[in-house]
């Protein structure tokens, strides 16, 4: 089928036929280098000439499309792949519901476009950036292959939005792609835009629950990209979705594998209370209550990335047609939202209470509503692991309104069960509910690389399976002599 297969002919990988495409292969071609200095100076510190275990993609069809084999990260082959067109498809929301797809940008709609595309593509090296020294503590090979195909394929998602800002935005599309390389996760004079995207990803278990909480942020922002109306941004979100599918399996199954070890350390010592948090940290794993403020930490960063409840930008995007909302498509109302209304939570007269608010300015809250749910889920998986191991805790997502800085909430003080209380009172708890300086020392404190090939770290539970089938003593990553 035409536009499945991948082009290997030019340098950069692709089935947008840009070897006929002078203009954008070259523009790309200018790009490249400067990608390249990017990913050996803030990529993954070390490992650049190790053999890794990484899979590529070298179609776009829902099967069939990876091929795994061992490669040197900076050879790794990052390229520009849509999802297959969809033929005749009509934009199914908005004022334009009914009409052709657009296959070029909308003049009226091109600052809009433009900024959510400069949005999307700002997260993707800034997440590489936050994950960068991790390799260097990896609790087994198997973990820090893991680690680097997220970051090859969030390398790949950058590469994603400056194809269209390449392609369909000319001048101003190229100084945004410069500037995607310019800014610095954390950095005080050029930061990456989102807050969370500026935090630190000090340990393992924070790199898991960024992957469980904001690649989910991830999952649920592409999923409504995935239905705009211009029809490019709409194929390369399919397609940066299949990869994202990956990225909140390492997070859910580590998160998981941390918890299992806990509950057996648990059970051989004999402790029946998880809060005997000394004992249980002397036997070299993480107790559960602190897993609990970690999850407490990513989730209210990750909601954080909807933005305000109320949202004149959400509503215009989505009259716009340029970004739907979650299985929009599979929606039975209007499409239009003129006269709907969608139950919001709100800050009244110091209270959090629901109101009924028009649905297209309360769409960022719809979205974060179908991300809770979907993280919830997983929750719930976490805690069949707790349960079958005979183990009494629960672990829980925190009210909306705790620890917030966007939104309503951003200016409030709440406890994690939704009571609203003074900046004194938090200050005085934040220990008990999110990792404090000693929690984090101690973290960092089990944090010993394991590079033994089928070995793990005393704090994590191996996988149930390897990847791409491999036996559990399989070498995912072949250490080089600068990183071993
Ligand atoms: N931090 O109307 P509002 C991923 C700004 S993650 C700082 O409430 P809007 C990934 C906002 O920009 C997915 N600033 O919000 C995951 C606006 O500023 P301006 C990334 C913030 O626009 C892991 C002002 O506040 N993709 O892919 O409706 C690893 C008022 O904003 C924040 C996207 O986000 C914040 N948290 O919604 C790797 C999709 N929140 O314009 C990758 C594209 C808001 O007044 N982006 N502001 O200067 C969007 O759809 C929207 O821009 C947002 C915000 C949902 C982010
Ligand atoms: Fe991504
Ligand atoms: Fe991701």
């Amino acid at each position: 089928m035409e536009n499945s297969q991948v082009n290997y002919d030019t340098l950069i990988p692709n089935n947008v036929g840009l070897s006929e495409d002078r203009r954008v292969l070259k523009a790309l071609e200018k790009w490249h280098p400067g990608y390249i200095d990017w990913w050996k100076n803030m990529g993954p510190n070390g490992f650049q000439e190790s053999q890794v275990y990484l899979r590529t993609a070298v179609g776009v069809e829902k099967n069939g499309w990876a091929q795994f084999g061992y490669v040197k990260m900076p050879e790794y082959r990052w390229g520009v792949l849509l999802a297959p067109q969809v033929e005749n498809r009509t934009i199914s929301f908005g004022n334009h519901k009914g009409e052709a797809a657009w296959q070029e940008v909308p003049g009226e709609y091109r600052a809009i476009l433009r900024r959510l595309i400069v949005i999307q593509g700002d997260t993707e090296p800034a997440s590489v950036e936050q994950q960068r020294y991790l390799g260097q503590t990896a609790p087994s090979l198997y973990d820090m292959r893991n680690l680097f195909q997220v970051n090859v394929e969030e390398g790949r998602h950058l590469w994603a939005m400056v194809y269209l800002l390449q392609k369909y935005f000319a001048a101003d599309g190229r100084e945004e792609a410069n500037m995607l390389l310019q800014r610095r996760s954390g950095d005080i004079d050029k930061p990456r835009m989102l807050g969370t995207f500026n935090e630190e990803t000090p340990d393992w278990l924070s790199f898991f629950m960024f992957t469980f909480f904001t690649d989910r942020d991830g999952k649920m922002q592409l999923e409504s990209l995935a239905q705009s109306g211009f029809d490019p941004l709409s194929r390369t979100t399919r397609f940066m979705l299949m990869e994202e599918a990956h990225h909140m399996f390492v997070g859910e199954t580590g998160v998981g594998r941390v918890i299992q070890r806990t509950c057996e350390a648990m059970n051989e010592a004999g402790i029946t209370d998880p809060y005997d948090i000394d004992r249980i940290r002397a036997l070299g794993v993480i107790d559960l209550p602190t897993l609990q403020k970690k999850a407490n930490l990513h989730y209210s960063l990750s909601l954080d990335l909807f933005g305000s409840e109320i949202s004149t930008n959400a509503a215009n995007a989505y009259s716009a047609g340029i970004k739907g909302r979650y299985n929009e498509e599979k929606i039975d109302d209007d499409h239009l939202l003129h006269n709907d209304s969608y139950p919001v939570l709100k800050m009244v007269d110091g209270k959090i209470v629901t109101v009924q608010e028009n649905a297209l300015t309360a769409l960022n809250m719809r979205l974060r509503d179908d991300y809770i749910a979907d993280a919830s889920k997983g929750v719930g998986r976490w805690n069949k692991i707790i349960q079958k191991a005979g183990v009494e805790f629960e672990l829980v997502l925190p009210h909306t309104a705790f620890h917030r800085e966007i939104g309503e909430f951003g200016n409030t003080f709440c406890s994690p069960e939704g009571e609203l209380i003074s900046e004194d009172t938090f200050q005085e708890r934040r220990n008990d509910w999110l990792p404090s300086s000693d929690d984090g020392a101690f973290i960092q404190s089990l944090m010993h690389p394991v590079t033994a090939p089928g070995e793990y770290a005393g704090w994590i539970a191996p996988p149930r399976i390897g990847i791409d089938q491999q036996p559990g003593d399989f070498e995912y990553v072949q250490l080089d002599e600068a990183s071993a």
